[in-house]
């Protein structure tokens, strides 16, 4: 376990004594920010599941049915969330063979009353290890959920995960927990997501269309994929989502196909075999670990993590800039002026009001911005103007981009004359009493001097001794 989820674990924990947490409210931006990406799920982290699944059915007479290898399919999902952090729960199924238990697995951020739940059957039927049905839903729902807990970003929206007992005997794991949800908990169920069988070897593409605006999300990662769909029919109390839908939670889903037919024109749309099932080994023994796809396992994992980054990610990120200064250094004599770029860049979501000032000028040296604010993608040019008094040296100068949203600063270094520092009142202090001669030079009063001629007791600086001393300036 690495810190992130020791921390996470205990954040858990209170959460879970905690009755009310409370949340950031969204920060109100000038402009829209952009969504956070979901990630990629790597389909071989989905298949090391399917291999634990085909392990476990293995030790248990070939099978993951209720009273044989379903519960230590539930236990490995059990270890899995805990290490990541998640609040997980058994639920006793009373209604369900040999009792089995529901698992639910809650993140514990986003807002309690908007709850997105997605869902698979983890039990298989007795005569095969259910490696498509529904291996492939439940290791895909799982791995989506570490992947969450892992990237932890900011949480418009619960998200619960459920494994349910007992679907191959007419959906009794789902149907009881719906059952055991007040009105006020079912209301706080934005959307259920289905997901039994996605792995088909010979595959199509179907999307339930119980609920347009959750296909739609679907579609539209399929659409950015080039995948082409299809309206998942008649789906109704053949899989888990039956028991929220007749609730009237809003239900969605995905689904490879089954035992039914593959016709001439899916088979042009998604290649594979045309008038051969979906998957012919559904509901058989040979529905094992060889039984799976890997190309629509890798699109519906991802479609997967794209709807829970859709539906429940805070979805913004802050919008930020960065300022740079070309060239980055200049030299000017004094009472001369410099001109630079200065260019801002958007490193984050979308462009916002940036306004431009300089610090750490010289003494009598100026700057000025034209334009003095720009939209951070933009250039401005900024020229350091000096004046005959500004001491000759090198400043550090800094850019300050004060945004609408953040504050960003780069830095120009300003050589004025030859760099070097000013003289120092390192010559001898004038003694009123000493004897001077042209060229001799002395320190008085902050300023160093050079006499012009000879002289005795002529104060420097003094109005009458004009004639007898030169100021060479302030030192
Ligand atoms: N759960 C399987 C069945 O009852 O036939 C497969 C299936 C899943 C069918 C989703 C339709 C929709
Ligand atoms: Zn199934």
């Amino acid at each position: 376990m690495n810190v992130k989820k020791l921390l996470r674990s205990g954040v858990a924990a209170v959460a879970g004594l905690a009755v009310a947490v409370a949340f950031p409210s969204p920060v109100a931006t000038a402009q829209p920010a952009t969504a956070v990406a979901a990630p990629d799920i790597a389909v071989s982290d989905v298949q090391a599941h399917l291999n634990e699944f085909q392990s476990i059915a293995n030790r248990n007479g070939g099978n993951r049915a209720p009273g044989r290898g379903y519960d230590a399919s539930v236990s490995y999902l059990e270890q899995e969330l805990r290490a990541a952090g998640y609040d997980v729960t058994r639920q006793r199924c009373t209604s369900c063979a040999a009792q089995s238990e529901n698992l639910l697995a809650e993140w514990p951020e986003g807002d309690p009353n908007q709850v997105i739940m997605l869902g698979a059957h983890l039990d298989s039927v007795g005569s095969g290890p259910g490696i498509n049905d529904n291996g492939t839903g439940s290791a895909a729902i799982l791995q989506v959920a570490l992947e969450l807990a892992e990237a932890d970003p900011a949480m418009a929206k619960r998200v619960r995960f459920a494994w349910w007992a007992d679907e191959e005997s007419g959906l009794r794991g789902s149907r009881y927990y719906v059952s055991t949800l007040s009105g006020t908990e079912r209301s706080r169920i934005d959307a259920y997501l289905n997901f039994d069988m996605i792995g088909s070897r010979n595959w199509g593409y179907f999307v339930y269309d119980d609920v347009a605006s959750i296909k739609a999300v679907f579609d539209e990662y399929f659409q950015s994929e080039g995948v082409p769909t299809e309206r998942a029919t008649a789906t109704d109390g053949r899989s888990d989502h039956s028991s929220f839908k007749s609730v009237g939670i809003p239900v969605g889903g995905l689904f490879t196909g089954a035992g039914s037919r593959k016709s001439s024109a899916q088979q042009q749309k998604w290649g594979g075999t045309a008038g051969a099932a979906f998957d012919s080994c559904y509901h058989r023994s040979c529905d094992t670990i060889s039984n799976i796809a890997t190309a629509p396992l890798d699109h519906n994992s991802d479609a997967i993590a794209y709807a829970v980054w859709q539906m429940a990610v805070g979805g913004t990120e802050q919008n930020d800039f960065s300022v740079s200064v070309n060239p980055a250094s200049g030299s000017v004599e004094p009472g001369e002026s410099v001109t630079v770029t200065v260019s801002t860049q958007v490193t984050a979501g979308q462009p916002q009001a940036v306004q431009l000032s300089a610090s750490g000028l010289p003494s009598g040296a100026t700057a000025s911005f034209d334009p003095p604010s720009v939209q951070s993608g933009a250039d401005s040019v900024l020229t350091v103007s000096t004046s005959a008094d500004t001491p000759t040296g090198t400043s550090q100068v800094t850019v300050l981009g004060d945004g609408a949203e953040a504050d960003r600063t780069a830095s120009f270094t300003l050589t004025v004359g030859d760099g070097g520092p000013p003289p120092g009142c390192d010559s001898p202090a004038w003694d009123g009493a000493a004897n001077y001669a042209p060229g001799d030079v002395v320190s008085h009063a902050g300023h160093e001097w050079e006499s012009t001629w000879y002289s005795s007791g002529a104060e420097p600086g003094d109005p009458r001794s004009w004639a007898v001393w030169s100021d060479l300036g302030a030192c």
